[in-house]
């Protein structure tokens, strides 16, 4: 574990530019809001990995992630820097690899990766949440040996293959089949819109056996009629590759299937772990796009006075600042309650579908904020926008987390 704690390189002050290169936030790290003094209720432990990796991201990811999004394409070298500092898997055991962390440490790290880039918080949260976490919770020891250190170190990249082209919001209806066929299983089918695909190394797969019950599987970059073409054009997460899974007649071992889970709640379990992760990283996207609005509003003079000193501009930062507070305050209750293994999966719904939204709102409105800077790729606020549309839509959309609250309420199902 200690190599997280171990990379600290303190805080840093304003944000420097080379040319059009952004090398550190525009704002001072020391300004990230903690309004309600929430680290009162962190640990020590906590406070050192949240500095570590906000430090990270203030080093490795701020000074390349305008160029990356702009140019569509990922981070070099990201995983194993992700593996480095122990932000792939923080909850897996150090027996397989894991640095062994609560959840509060999980979603703290999170956050301070999406205060970078949605992207890069995305990369932490598929590889953590809907790789490890599957074959940590659903694997035989085989495959947990196999596959989970590689994973933790990023020396081996996963993806998670659920959506499929004509089924997103309803993965029950998922077509993907595979038969048995005495010494392998034969799988046929595809998926859509999955994060990392054409980098990956493996995929964890959900598709429906002969008796129509969902079970998982582990596909190897190489397997003969397994293919993953690449999504162009995304105006959204631009830093990171998402792409399709396409699976021809795929001969899978039988050693490859998930032998601890059948039915839908398998890829849902691990839902709840990425959508958990999620509600603490959009903080820190929200974070960033908030402390960058008070640094520019207390600087930007207009009309003789710093644009900060406009009550319209007041209203909007007091908002952002109330919202980021409410928002900190639900992970940290959802955070216990996932220690005490009592979080509900409503429960996270709720605070992915209220955390998000608030970030997204944030992202647009401190946007404006900033006049016609707020479009410039200096600032971070289009990037943010432009992620939370995605961020918004996968692991769950809006609506369907609302429908989620709505059953919990009622027990009435609104789906279908
Ligand atoms: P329903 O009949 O309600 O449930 C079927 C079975 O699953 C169980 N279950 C859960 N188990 C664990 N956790 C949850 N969150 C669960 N939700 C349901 C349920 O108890 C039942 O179990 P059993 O034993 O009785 O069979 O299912 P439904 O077909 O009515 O659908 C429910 C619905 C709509 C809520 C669900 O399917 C849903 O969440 N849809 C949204 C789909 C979604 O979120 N897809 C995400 C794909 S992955 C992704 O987006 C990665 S983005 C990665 C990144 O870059 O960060
Ligand atoms: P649809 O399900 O077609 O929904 C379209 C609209 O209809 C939405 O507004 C939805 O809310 C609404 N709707 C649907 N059903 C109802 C209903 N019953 N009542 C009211 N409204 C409804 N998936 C993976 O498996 N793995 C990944 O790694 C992954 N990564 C992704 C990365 C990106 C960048 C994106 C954009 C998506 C990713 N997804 C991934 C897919 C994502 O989970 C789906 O896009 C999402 O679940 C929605 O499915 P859909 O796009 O098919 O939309």
């Amino acid at each position: 574990m200690n190599y997280l704690l171990t990379i600290y390189f303190g805080n840093s002050g304003k944000a420097l530019f080379l040319g059009k290169t952004k090398i550190m936030s525009y704002y001072p790290l020391t300004s990230i809001p903690d309004y309600y003094s929430i680290d009162a209720l962190l640990t020590e432990e906590h406070k050192l990995i949240r500095d570590s990796v906000r430090s990270w991201v203030e080093s490795f990811v701020m000074p390349k992630i305008d160029e990356a999004a702009q140019n569509h394409t990922d981070i070099p070298g990201l995983m194993k820097e992700l593996g480095n500092i122990g932000a792939l898997g923080p909850y897996i055991p150090e027996e397989y690899g894991g640095p062994g962390l609560d959840q509060i440490s999980y979603g703290l790290i999170m956050q301070e990766l999406e205060r970078g880039d949605s992207a890069v918080r995305s990369a932490a949260s598929v590889q953590s949440s809907l790789v490890m976490f599957p074959i940590f919770e659903y694997g035989s020891e085989e495959q947990k040996r196999k596959y989970l250190p590689k994973l933790a170190s990023g020396d081996i990249i996963g993806c998670f293959g659920l959506t499929e082209p004509n089924h997103g919001s309803d993965p029950s209806s998922m077509e993907s089949k595979f038969t048995d066929q005495g010494d392998h299983y034969l799988l046929n089918g595809a998926k859509m819109w999955i994060t990392n695909s054409p980098v990956a190394d493996i995929a964890v797969v959900w598709a429906k056996g002969e008796d129509g019950k969902v079970r998982g599987m582990i596909l190897e970059r190489g397997m003969e009629g397994f293919t993953t073409p690449t999504t162009h054009n995304k105006w959204s997460l631009r830093a990171s590759k998402t792409g399709e899974l396409v699976f021809n007649n795929v001969k899978v071992p039988k050693e490859n299937l998930l032998p601890n889970v059948e039915g839908l709640k398998g890829p849902l379990s691990c839902l709840n772990s990425a959508r958990y992760g999620i509600s603490w990283g959009v903080i820190g996207a929200a974070m960033d796009c908030y402390c960058t609005a008070v640094q520019y509003t207390k600087e930007r003079k207009q009309f003789g006075k710093p644009i900060a000193s406009f009550q319209l501009q007041q209203k909007k930062l007091a908002e952002f600042l109330t919202e980021i507070t409410k928002a900190q305050l639900l992970c940290l209750q959802l955070g216990n309650l996932k220690n005490a293994h009592k979080a509900s999966p409503a429960q996270i719904s709720m605070a992915k579908r209220n955390n998000v939204k608030m970030a997204i709102d944030i992202a647009r409105e401190s946007r404006q904020m900033l006049g016609g800077m707020g479009i410039m790729g200096e600032f971070p606020m289009m990037r943010h926008a432009a992620n939370l549309e995605s961020v918004i839509t996968y692991e769950g959309t809006h609506d369907i987390h609302l429908l989620i609250t709505g059953m919990d309420i009622t027990g009435i199902n609104a789906f279908g």
